[in-house]
């Protein structure tokens, strides 16, 4: 794979003052914002100082080139070491920032955010997400190389390096991330865990006491062991060791003193996470022979070392350019795919092979998901993702694509029954910024991996989730597996956009919603049962997602005195409805809203045309729970849904003893028009 870009170790005096540095901004960052993580930047100052003036080739002053290598600090608390790292190699985090830590308004935000400051590949902080973010990243890594080709070596040869903690590697996602790592044969993933036996709480041994080396050498990982991490020619050896496995993930485990230099508080949980305290910094300073004042300190030899990192960046990123310029001039028409991916742009007249579904009868949601997968296939190579296990129900397969395996960088990914490890490495592969992510599972195990769904939805990255079998109506599984509350969760978190189609119709503009849609993640909430397809002829509205809701089927003398307000599967229930309704002489109109986000970002005239304040005779219905249906059928109004959690027997038999039936529909439609 890729050479070593190792520069010379500097003396030891220069090294020592180097590290010593980013120790002491951190204690300084931490004491003045009187709150941070200051223990763990002071034990892995040494082995980061190495990682980042030795190994990562990375140019400062272009943190967006394409084949620099990542950085992931999973163990995220320790922010202020990756703060002090960017300031002092050059990237634009000016001292002021790190004056200003944990600060309204700074861009050094308590745990780090993807996009505040330049060179944040993803936000960190709950524990184990970065670690198996960074597998994604691998992924992604993989596939790009398969669409464009390059026959010496490959295009993309970056590597991924980051540091975990304890924390991370307690945490399940880590778990899945790595097993599947492993088995992926991921060698440009590089990991130095961070193993100082200390953790929040106290010592790990109260709650940690497997041979983690051992538990990585089964998941197929290459594993090296540091035994001091402020030996900085152990360190190197072992990340040139790193470089040298082009087979299995690395993990280097590297043993270290939290709350290195403190005379106190070292290796105990009280430098995890508070500020040493004014005569604890003192007696730090004195034990590392650092000047007590100025605070912030930074010698100019220190800073002159690190900040080598922006001409060596710079000609680094100028080779690469050279190579990849030959190769664009070879390869011309993988050239301007790369040009179109790199500029997220999609190709001209994609949208003609959204597949026309209206022609069908009926048709599951989840099946219309996957006929435009597939369709969409052949001209959207950006388009890439799988399943948790479930690749059969959910639809997300490509047909005739090959799996993704550690010899082919195929385009199905099956992710095993690891649906957080698949949301984090969603996550990952989004952060490309090349790709468009997709991956399934069933709508109620959106629970087990919502800690990813949250840092997609934080950091405005594009994941399309396939949630299927999206509410009781899936029957038989019964109640573990009937989703209730899940949408509702979707629903309320910022940036997450959920799209639950009505029909086969429905589905096809989601995705088109899905694929346009660049700033945020999309749920799509799909059914397993079959739907009926709403025909143009009869609705010509049908398929209205990019307004969020719409009127389906207007009341007859365009004057409705009520609302039915379905989503998904209830829409065709709410029609049938209506016509009962319509044949009594009741003025009923009935409004399609397979997305709330996108109805609310419309104009207020057209939310009112929809849903006018004068009618308040409205109800609602939607099989999953009824939190929050009160904001559209307000408080005369009444909402058809689920309080409790479903029941096992078949789909019809539960959607009818749970009152989505015509008739209630009709009853409770009635006692509101009666009112
Ligand atoms: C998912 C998650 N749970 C809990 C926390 C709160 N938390 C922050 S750091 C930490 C433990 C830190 O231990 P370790 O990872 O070993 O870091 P170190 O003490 O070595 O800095 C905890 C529980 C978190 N950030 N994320």
């Amino acid at each position: 794979m890729s050479p070593i870009t190792e520069t010379k170790p500097k003396s030891k005096d220069l090294t020592e003052l180097a590290i010593n540095t980013i120790r002491f901004l951190a204690v300084d960052a931490v004491e003045k914002s009187k709150s941070g993580h200051p223990g763990m930047p002071m034990g892995m100052a040494a082995a980061a100082y190495v990682l980042w003036t030795q190994f990562l080739r990375h140019n400062p002053k272009n943190p967006q080139w394409a084949n620099r290598d990542r950085f992931v600090l999973s163990a995220g608390h320790g922010s202020m070491l990756l703060y002090a790292l960017l300031h002092l190699t050059g990237y634009d985090l000016p001292l002021e920032q790190l004056k200003n830590f944990r600060q309204w308004g700074s861009h050094t935000a308590g745990h780090p955010e993807y996009g505040e400051a330049p060179g944040i590949e993803t936000t960190t902080g709950p524990l184990g997400q970065g670690f198996a973010t960074a597998v994604g990243m691998a992924i992604a890594q993989k596939y790009l190389n398969s669409l464009f080709p390059s026959p010496d070596k490959p295009l993309l040869d970056y590597r991924i390096y980051g540091i975990c903690s304890d924390g991370d590697l307690m945490e399940g996602v880590a778990s899945e991330a790595a097993s599947l790592a492993g088995h992926l044969g991921l060698s440009s993933l590089v990991f130095l865990y961070d193993d100082n036996q200390i953790s929040l709480d106290g010592k790990t041994s109260l709650s940690f006491s497997e041979d983690v080396p051992a538990r990585f050498r089964a998941y197929n990982w290459n594993v090296l062991v540091v035994r001091d991490g402020n030996n900085t020619a152990e360190v190197s050896q072992a990340l040139k060791a790193a470089q040298g496995e082009s087979n299995r993930p690395t993990l280097i485990a590297t043993k270290t003193h939290i709350g290195y230099g403190s005379p106190n508080k070292a290796d105990t949980s009280e430098a995890h996470g508070s500020p040493l305290g004014e005569e604890e910094t003192k007696l730090t300073k004195e034990n590392l022979g650092w000047p007590l004042t100025p605070t912030f300190y930074i010698p100019e030899e220190a800073l002159a070392h690190f900040r080598e990192s922006i001409p060596r960046g710079q000609k680094l990123e100028n080779d690469w350019k050279g190579r990849f310029d030959k190769w664009a001039a070879s390869q011309p028409e993988a050239a301007k795919l790369w040009k179109r991916l790199e500029d997220g742009r999609l190709p001209d007249g994609w949208q003609k092979h959204i597949p026309d579904l209206s022609t069908e009868e009926k048709m599951a949601t989840r099946q219309a998901s996957g006929k435009v997968i597939n369709a969409l296939a052949p001209v959207l190579p950006e388009l890439v993702g799988g399943a948790a296990d479930l690749a059969t129900s959910n639809n997300t397969a490509i047909k005739g694509a090959p799996p993704f395996s550690k010899t082919v960088p195929g385009r199905n990914l099956y992710f095993g029954v690891r649906e957080h490890g698949m949301g984090a490495a969603l996550n990952g592969m989004s952060l490309s910024n090349m790709l468009i992510p997709y991956g399934g599972t069933f709508l109620i195990f959106s629970d087990y991996m919502k800690g990813s769904i949250r840092i997609a939805a934080l950091m405005k990255k594009r994941v399309v989730y396939v949630f299927t079998h999206d509410s009781i109506g899936l029957g038989e599984d019964g109640p573990t597996h009937q989703p209730i509350e899940q949408l509702a969760q979707l629903r309320a978190t910022p940036n997450v956009t959920v799209i639950r189609p009505a029909d086969a119709i429905e589905t096809a503009a989601a995705w088109q919603y899905a694929i346009e849609h660049q700033t945020g993640p999309i749920a799509l909430a799909l059914s397993r049962q079959n739907l009926p397809v709403l025909k143009k002829s009869k609705y010509p509205l049908a398929g209205s997602v990019d307004k969020g809701a719409y009127v389906l089927s207007e009341a007859k003398s365009g004057k409705p005195r009520l609302i039915l307000i379905a989503t998904g599967s209830e829409v065709s229930l709410a029609l049938a409805a209506q016509e009962k309704l319509v044949a009594e002489g009741q003025e009923v109109r009935v409004v399609s809203m397979p997305s709330w986000q996108i109805f609310e970002a419309q104009e207020a005239s057209y939310k009112e045309f929809v849903l006018p304040k004068s009618i308040t005779a409205r109800l609602a219905i939607e099989a999953l729970s009824v939190f929050g249906w009160e904001r559209y059928v307000g408080l005369e109004g009444d909402i058809i849904g689920m309080t409790t959690f479903g029941a096992s027997a078949p789909g019809p038999v539960v959607m009818e003893k749970f009152g989505f039936t015509v008739e209630n529909v009709l009853k409770r439609a009635k006692a509101l028009l009666n009112r």
